[in-house]
């Protein structure tokens, strides 16, 4: 084992690839605001600087660990050049703290606090720049960017997308969109990664909190909710639980206490997505037509394949996403109701993901003028709203989903991590043919945080393919596969942000490794305790689709029309 001195004690290293990880591995939390263990190492904010022994100061993310290697984190020298960076980056800053979307979670914040800065020597900051609030998803300060290149990276590394660039050169640089325009005329997903990299304000999600209030205060209003999967395993992270803790009941107690008047779980649709997905896959299998079948239910994907792969269009599924296909039957269950009173129903999602509000925004989802969700909020954006509201979340009692949409299999559950659509589509299926029971394998090889997975089953003696990815730029590189021959496939699910909808650009971050799959855990615990195991056994499923959508499936279809390309 190789060792190393680390402020006069002896830490053994093995794997680790750069000195910060050594010296975090000894339990000194070295400041950052470029590192990011995921993306490349930029270097940039020099807050992880260390002393080695002859004086000498370096950055410890950009230093490969040597034995033998004696340096030290805290010296008079590191102490001052940290303020300095500190004070340099404050004067630069929009220092509206107070009315600062994430204030309490801004590194720079924190780190100034940390280190002591009370006052700033150093000038004011030169003229404001424009806000960009052009997305339904993000919105853009670039007065609070300090540099660090951790959004450009995403963008680009996992993202394969690269909406985000330096722009300009010396005191003038900056982080935009080429040319300086705004994010919607670039080809940004809204998938949020950028948000959750953020270290300060530059880049938050856009707050919906004001049309919820407004929604649920409007005694002439019914507020429908319905809560994605992957809200349940994160938002008690912003109330100090860990990650995957299973808070659903106490989410539904919070909506109902701030005037939501019926709460619904997105995973009802989810089952409502598996039959009618899976009968469509069916139909296309044995028509040979339009395959692979790419799923559909995450907007950020759509949005980057409409925007690269337009040919791909007619593979990709016309059923609507669970969040939608809700609002479109919560609209309808209510429509008879609503006219004869003169009443309007309100469907707010709480989602982990910060497309789903750009999603509800499209054209293309609204019936004869009645939208299919009307407000989009993320796990983020209700962890405020519960605060705001003066909840003491942690002491609720749980309480159960309404009826008649309240009942979802563990299948619809499990949806919200990367490989939980494959395996509910293909549970389905093989639940039909039972005679195919190789489903512990094909199980095995969808779940999990690999890049690409591939699963194989058997369905009326024809081989299926199935391939799982997440993160665009791992989907980029297996669409090109599939569009070049290389690769060939009957099904493929993608979902845009590395580990599925528990990664969402709306969820608590910053989102490492570990998170994603906790959060994942806890999905596959409701499901191994759930009552219904597979969607086509949820029993008011089956009467939504033999009474309300009888003859109405156009509801939860949808033609996609290429609307989004830039
Ligand atoms: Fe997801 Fe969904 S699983 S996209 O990740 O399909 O956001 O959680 O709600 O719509 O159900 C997000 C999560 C959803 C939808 C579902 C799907
Ligand atoms: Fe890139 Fe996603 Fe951020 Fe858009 S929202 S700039 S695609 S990381």
């Amino acid at each position: 084992m190789k060792t190393m001195i680390i402020d006069n004690r002896k830490v053994e290293f093995d794997k680790e690839k750069n000195v910060l990880e050594v010296v975090r591995k000894a339990g000194i939390d070295l400041p950052t605001f470029c590192y990011y263990s995921e993306l490349s190492i930029y270097g940039a904010c020099r807050m992880c600087i260390v002393e080695d022994d002859r004086g000498k100061i370096f950055t410890s993310c950009s230093t490969i660990p040597r034995d033998g290697m004696k340096i030290y984190t805290q010296t008079p020298k590191l102490r001052k050049y940290r303020k300095v960076i500190l004070e340099l980056l404050l004067a630069n800053h929009d220092r509206d703290c107070t009315s600062c979307n994430i204030t309490g979670r801004c590194d720079l914040q924190k780190l100034s606090r940390r280190f002591g800065i009370d006052n700033i020597r150093f000038g004011e900051m030169k003229e404001k720049l424009p806000i960009d609030d052009s997305s339904h998803a993000i919105v853009r300060n670039p007065n609070k960017c300090i540099h660090c290149g951790d959004c450009v990276r995403v963008c680009e590394e996992v993202q394969g997308v690269g909406a985000l660039s330096f722009t300009h050169r010396g005191s003038n640089l900056k982080v935009s969109p080429a040319f300086d325009r705004n994010i919607t005329d670039v080809n940004c997903v809204d998938c949020g990664q950028c948000r959750t990299a953020c270290p300060t304000g530059a880049i938050t999600v856009k707050d919906n909190r004001d049309q919820f209030w407004e929604a649920v205060q409007n005694k002439d209003k019914r507020v429908v909710a319905q809560i994605a999967p992957a809200v349940r395993v994160a938002l008690g992270e912003r109330f100090g639980l860990p990650p995957g803790e299973v808070t659903i009941g106490k989410i539904v107690s919070a909506l109902k206490m701030v005037g939501v008047d019926e709460v619904y779980d997105t995973a009802f649709a989810a089952d409502m997505t598996v039959v009618e997905e899976s009968n469509e896959f069916v139909e296309r299998l044995s028509n040979g037509e339009n395959l692979p079948l790419f799923t559909s239910c995450c907007p950020g994907w759509v949005k980057f394949a409409e925007n690269k792969y337009p040919q791909l269009m007619e593979n990709i599924s016309s059923c609507k996403s669970p969040q939608q296909m809700f609002g479109a039957v919560v609209k309808e269950y209510y429509k008879e109701e609503d006219n004869k009173n003169n009443t309007e129903t309100i469907m707010v999602s709480v989602m982990p993901c910060t497309a789903k509000k750009a999603e509800a925004a499209r054209e293309e989802f609204e019936v004869n003028g009645i939208r299919d969700v009307d407000i989009v909020i993320t796990t983020q954006e209700l962890a405020r709203i519960i605060k705001e509201a003066g909840i003491v979340f942690e002491e609720l009692e749980d309480e159960s989903f309404d009826m008649p949409f309240g009942m979802a299999s563990g299948s619809g559950v499990i949806f919200g991590a990367t490989g939980g659509v494959s395996e509910a589509v293909v549970t389905r299926l093989l639940r039909e043919k039972p005679n195919h029971t190789t489903k512990d394998v094909i199980f095995k090889s969808v779940r999990g945080m690999e890049d690409v997975k591939e699963a194989i089953f058997n369905l009326d003696d024809r081989e299926v393919k199935v391939a799982i990815v997440h993160g665009l730029k791992d989907a980029d590189e297996l669409v090109k596969k599939v569009l070049s021959g290389e690769k060939s496939y009957d099904f493929v699910e993608v979902m845009a942000c590395k580990g599925g909808c528990v990664a969402g650009g709306g969820q608590p971050a910053p989102i490492n490794i570990n998170m994603r799959k906790e959060r994942a855990k806890g999905l596959y615990k409701i499901d191994r305790t759930s009552f219904i195991k597979s969607s086509e056994n949820n029993p008011l499923v089956n009467q939504i689709f033999d009474e309300l959508l009888k003859d109405k499936k156009e509801l939860i279809h949808v033609h996609k029309k290429n609307l989004q390309k830039v």
